[in-house]
């Protein structure tokens, strides 16, 4: 006869599979674009009349005049890039996205979304939130001006008191950022995971996640950037060859305390039935 705490533990062990294969993106919604769409986000841009003033550059030069923005798409499974031969795409899961495009006209495209901290984003390891994402910019790099060249620039900012958690801006061959050469007068980075902390004190504010993509200011050549995996949650490392689907090897608190309820349902179930 089959013990009969069987069942009860088949169903355990697979609440416990889908959770620990439950992206643990706390924060923000689609932050992996898995969607096969920017549901959640808010996609916009304009033109780009250059930088303001010199170098080193930050999110105080960029300008983004009115006009139609710049696109935006998400690649999928099976995905290269050929300007980039060493980029893995799909990043994360299946989908990732795409900022600006190969194409040129002095576009810029945006991507912001807006979210709140919470405990779910406190990493156990260091007892402090975080943000995590990883991003891959492909820039032409005609040798304009440094305040003419396409660009990429990410921002986490607090909406609190508008102080700038962390940021990170580089234009095409910008001296000390390890561009990679790809065909033509194309340059690349390959996925740079970003681990962003933030202080305690981020519990419960608002924070605005902004990426640009920019073209040259002159109009002539284009550029972009691939992010995907935006959370609380470690990016897991490397791309997808062939894109495989990479699952997220998290468990967020929620996660972890119904686990614990589950397994100790079991463990009374079991005392139960040795009762009987
Ligand atoms: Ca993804």
């Amino acid at each position: 006869m089959r013990h009969p705490h069987t069942r009860l533990s088949r169903l355990v062990l697979a609440c416990a599979c889908a959770l620990a294969s439950m992206p643990a993106f706390a924060i923000f919604q689609n932050g992996g674009f898995e969607a096969n769409a920017y549901t959640g986000w808010t996609v916009a841009g304009g033109v780009n009349p250059g930088l303001l003033g010199s170098p080193p550059f930050t999110g105080a030069s960029v300008q983004i005049n009115p006009g139609a923005p710049g696109p935006a798409s998400i690649v999928g499974p099976g995905s290269t890039d050929p300007r980039a031969p060493q980029i893995q795409l799909p990043r994360v899961g299946q989908y990732t996205a795409k900022l600006n495009d190969e194409a040129t006209g002095a576009l810029v495209t945006t991507l912001r979304q807006v979210d709140t901290v919470s405990n779910a984003d406190i990493d156990p390891a260091d007892g402090v939130p975080h943000i995590r994402f990883a991003f891959a910019p492909v820039l032409e790099d005609p040798n304009h001006s440094p305040q003419e060249q396409p660009y990429f620039y990410v921002s986490v900012k607090d909406l609190t008191d508008n102080s700038v958690l962390f940021e990170q801006f580089a234009y095409s061959g910008q001296a000390g950022v390890q561009f990679l050469p790809g065909t033509g007068s194309w340059k690349y980075l390959p996925f740079q995971d970003v681990d962003a902390v933030l202080p305690l004190s981020a519990i419960g504010h608002q924070v605005e996640l902004t990426v640009i993509a920019a073209d040259c200011s002159l109009g002539g050549h284009g550029g972009y950037v691939y992010v995907d995996g935006f959370g609380s949650a470690h990016v897991p490392p490397g791309g997808t060859p062939g894109g495989t689907p990479h699952a997220v090897p998290a468990l967020g608190p929620a996660g972890l305390g119904l686990l614990g309820g589950l397994l100790a349902l079991v463990a009374g179930w079991r005392a139960r039935t040795r009762r009987a």
